[in-house]
């Protein structure tokens, strides 16, 4: 099948050799003026005045390829560089036609391999049209027979890729039938679990009350025990007991003898004052009405501002206070009606909070395949089966990876640390074939530059593989990729070559 396939190809390809053969006979025959295609050679005729192609102006024929621009649209100049935005036809017998700017018209460089761009210039252009012909035919027929082959490996990924759809379809049939019936599930054990908070609360009621009243009790017991303790405090230092603290009777007390000079200074005393009063105690009651009266005026003063902060720490304690009281198992052992009760009610609730769970996993479950079944994976669902998959290419700095449809990645070969280089993005082929190259953005951002972003040119191989990766600009990549995948039916060169020649 092969090699009919191949024989077959040889013989088109020799009868087409001899028809170009004929054909560029028979053109050049045909007279036209310099640097005009066969094609167009019937709007010159030579026997005529010469009409520019936009009806501007009327010439004399010996004007045609004159080097001076007559004509706006350049159509009198075909052959020379007078006119800057003409076009030059090379025929390049034996390979491919050309049309090129007029302004590279004897510039010193050949431009068309059949070396007519260069009649003046005094380049010596060699005619290389048929050897580069040859080569252009042999590499048509490479890759006609590549396409071939990779044609059918390519109708098998897309049977694969169409059937990884349907079987999707399918599950998500079937979630979506299972969603329903836990979503029902879910409304019963709510109805159960309201019921059963309604009893445990109505149990509770009492119980609430109790745990109430026990801490406040706590509370006042422990309000009493740090009164005393401060009161304590407040009396050692007060050595002559007439209600004040003064500076003095700190003065003779050796443990604030902070630099050990075995006397406690004015200093010294105050800074205890300021320091450690705050944290251990605070005066009595009585004594905070004549403290503006003393010398301990102003000790007393940071005494009640050390008071202020404590109350300012107490104002964020209750939260973790409530916290502890509520991890810390009470006292209170509730009656087996209650304890039964509050049981049931938590069993109702874990019941419920599996069945949301079963619920926002299906939804979720749900969620990935509609993504999975928007997902463009070709005309013919071609390039599914790459997805999942990641390929590697190894040049002498990094390892790059595509994992089609997720991402692109740079890996340094002497480091672990993975940069991204994108992330996928769209299809981002021509108007002919949207599927030729992929964009993978909003990769790392480059340090002072733009994110990252990787191109992927896909192109018809027998097998799924990276060939290349450059940086054209920094942190912007272009990979190569060949796929069977991408192997589509083209018109083959030489034809269109004819076409146009013709
Ligand atoms: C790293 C690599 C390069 C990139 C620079 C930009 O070295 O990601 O590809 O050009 O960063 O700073």
């Amino acid at each position: 099948m092969e090699m009919r396939f191949t024989k077959n190809f040889k013989l088109i390809n020799a009868l087409l050799i001899v028809f170009v053969f004929v054909c560029e006979i028979l053109s050049s025959e045909v007279p036209r003026p310099r640097g005009v295609s066969l094609s167009r050679a019937s709007l010159y005729p030579p026997e005529k005045d010469f009409t520019c192609f936009d009806g501007s102006k009327t010439i004399p024929f010996s004007q045609v390829n004159d080097d001076y621009c007559d004509c706006p649209d350049a159509s009198d100049e075909p052959g020379t560089a007078a006119c800057p935005q003409g076009i030059f036809h090379c025929t390049n017998a034996g390979h491919k036609p050309l049309n090129i700017a007029a302004s590279r018209v004897n510039d010193g460089i050949c431009d068309c391999c059949d070396g007519t761009d260069e009649y003046a210039s005094g380049k010596a252009c060699q005619n290389n049209c048929i050897e580069l012909g040859r080569s252009a035919r042999e590499e048509a027929q490479r890759k006609a027979e590549l396409i071939k082959a990779g044609k059918q490996l390519k109708a098998e990924l897309s049977q694969k890729g169409i059937q990884m759809k349907q079987e999707k379809q399918v599950k998500l049939n079937e979630l979506q039938k299972n969603k329903e019936e836990a979503e029902k599930l879910r409304e019963e054990k709510l109805t159960l679990k309201k019921e059963a908070e309604e009893l445990e609360s109505a149990a509770l009621e009492y119980y609430r009350k109790l745990e109430e009243e026990i801490k406040k009790k706590k509370a006042e017991e422990e309000a009493a025990r740090n009164r005393a303790e401060a009161l304590e405090n407040f009396n050692k230092f007060d050595s002559n007991q007439d209600g004040y603290v003064d500076i003095t009777e700190l003065q003779t007390r050796q443990n604030f003898d902070k630099d050990r000079n075995g006397e406690v200074s004015e200093e010294e005393a105050k800074f205890f004052l300021s320091e450690q009063m705050q944290a251990n105690s605070s005066p009595p009651a009585e004594s905070e009405d004549s403290q503006g009266e003393s010398d301990d005026m102003q000790d007393g003063d940071e005494h009640d501002d050390a008071h202020e902060d404590d109350e300012e720490e107490e104002d964020h304690e209750p939260e973790h206070h409530e916290e502890e009281n509520e991890e810390k198992p009470t006292d209170i052992t509730y009656d087996d009606e209650t304890q039964k009760l509050v049981e049931r009610a938590t069993s109702a609730r874990n019941e419920f909070y599996e069945a949301d769970k079963q619920v926002k996993n299906i939804v979720g479950e749900i969620q990935g395949i509609k993504d999975y079944l928007e997902k463009d994976f070709g005309p013919d669902e071609e390039f599914a089966a790459l997805e999942g998959q990641c390929f590697h290419y190894e040049d002498h700095e990094y390892i790059y990876k595509l994992c089609p449809f997720e991402k692109t990645s740079q890996q340094p070969k002497s480091g672990s640390v993975e940069t991204r280089l994108g992330t996928w993005g769209r299809w981002d082929g021509t108007e002919t074939n949207k599927y030729e190259s992929m964009m993978y953005d909003k990769g790392q951002s480059c340090w002072n530059g733009p994110q990252r972003s990787t191109k992927v040119r896909i192109e018809c191989g027998n097998e799924n593989k990276m060939t290349s990766v450059s940086e054209p600009n920094r942190c912007e990549y272009l990979f190569d990729f060949v796929s069977p995948a991408a192997c589509r039916e083209v018109p083959i060169d030489v034809h269109e070559e004819l076409h146009d020649e013709l």
